[in-house]
């Protein structure tokens, strides 16, 4: 007997992407979670779906008020707020959307880190005041690209393809995690705190959750020193804010470029006055072509789960349920 998919019930959860949207509407039998969240759906169909396509926490709760569920399609590569363990333990699948983003971030990460070494946005905005012409050139910046030495705290999938943009730059390339990588040539640190000391430049790019909370702490700021400069493009929960703001303030460090925070969309008011925090509000991988990428990647998984019983993108977690299941 084949399934026709377009009577599966899907679950649209949390701001998902317009095309994320469609594209179930069109292919599955699409609910919608409004405000009132899983508590508002009636019990009929709180039973009856078996996908859900999400850019929202996915925890125990989530998943045991949804008996019936197979997959967790997860908006976006980074997967902290998906309980990937219980989805396992559950027989659950969980996608995410690896890849298809990974150059778009790279290049987030580059602007950003140039931008917070050059002093671009000042540079400009000194422009726009008329202070150009009032007050003469834009003062020389006291940091340069030239001659740094870069530390990638998570090469992987994106470290690796900010990796390459560094070496065109002509800068020197190492990189922490807890194991090295195969057939790459740069230097690798064991230790995460002996990489920052042997660094001028710390770009951090690994995922969030327990494992790296607040792992970029005071002890990392003191070993990068007071020409450092610190790139997070990662996840804001890696870093203690607290210390970052206390390493830009007193010179520990010399500037920090983000484009990801503790308690996002909320950044600390002592952030946002610091001149030598260059901040941009989480747009890594945020142009049309990438997120419709994206978001294409998301219905995929359902649509291969479905039909063929295998995912395209399972997280590790997840890895040894895909062809388990009967098409
Ligand atoms: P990835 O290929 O899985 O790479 C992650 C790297 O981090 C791996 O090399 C891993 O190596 C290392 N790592 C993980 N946990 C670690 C730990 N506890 N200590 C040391 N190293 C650790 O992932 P990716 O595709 O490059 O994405 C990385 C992250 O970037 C995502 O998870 C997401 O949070 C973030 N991101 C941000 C944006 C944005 O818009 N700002 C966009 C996309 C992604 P080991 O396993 O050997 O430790
Ligand atoms: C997205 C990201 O901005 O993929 C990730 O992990 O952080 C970004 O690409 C996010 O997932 C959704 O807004």
């Amino acid at each position: 007997m084949t399934t026709d998919i377009t009577e599966i019930a899907v679950l649209l959860a949390g701001k998902s992407h317009p095309h994320v949207n469609e594209r179930v509407k069109r292919e599955f039998r699409a609910i919608e979670l409004g405000e009132g969240g899983l508590a508002a759906l009636d019990e009929a169909t709180r039973r009856s779906i078996r996908g859900a396509a999400v850019m929202t926490k996915v925890d125990a709760a989530f998943v045991d008020a949804l008996p019936t569920l197979e997959i967790v399609a997860s908006f976006g590569v980074g997967y902290d707020l998906v309980d990937a363990k219980y989805c396992a333990s559950r027989n659950i699948m969980v996608t995410n959307t690896p890849d298809v983003l990974s150059e778009e971030v790279a290049d987030t990460a580059l602007g950003l880190l140039i931008n917070t070494v050059r002093e671009l946005p000042k540079a400009e905005a000194w422009l726009r005041a008329g202070r150009w012409k009032a007050d003469g050139a834009y003062p020389l910046t006291p940091a340069t690209l030239r001659g740094r030495r870069a530390g990638i705290f998570g090469l992987g999938r994106i470290g690796l393809a900010i990796a390459r943009r560094l070496e065109a730059l002509g800068l020197t390339v190492s990189y922490h995690n807890r194991r090295p990588v195969e057939g790459v040539g740069y230097e690798y640190h064991a230790c995460l705190k002996e990489m920052a000391a042997a660094v001028d430049t710390l770009i951090s790019v690994v995922p969030g959750g327990a494992a790296t909370e607040k792992i970029v702490n005071a002890e990392i700021f003191e070993a990068l020193g007071p020409d450092g400069i610190f790139i997070n493009i990662g996840r804001g929960s890696t870093v203690d804010e607290t210390a970052l703001i206390a390493a830009l303030s007193n010179g520990t460090i010399r500037a920090a470029g983000l484009d990801v925070f503790a308690n996002e969309p909320n950044v600390p008011e002592a952030l946002l006055a610091l001149p030598n925090a260059c901040l941009l509000p989480h747009v890594g991988s945020s142009t049309r072509h990438t997120r419709t990428a994206m978001a294409d990647l998301v219905v995929d998984n359902l649509a291969s789960w479905f039909s063929g019983g295998k995912a395209v993108t399972p997280v590790p977690e997840t890895a040894a349920l895909n062809g388990e299941k009967a098409p």
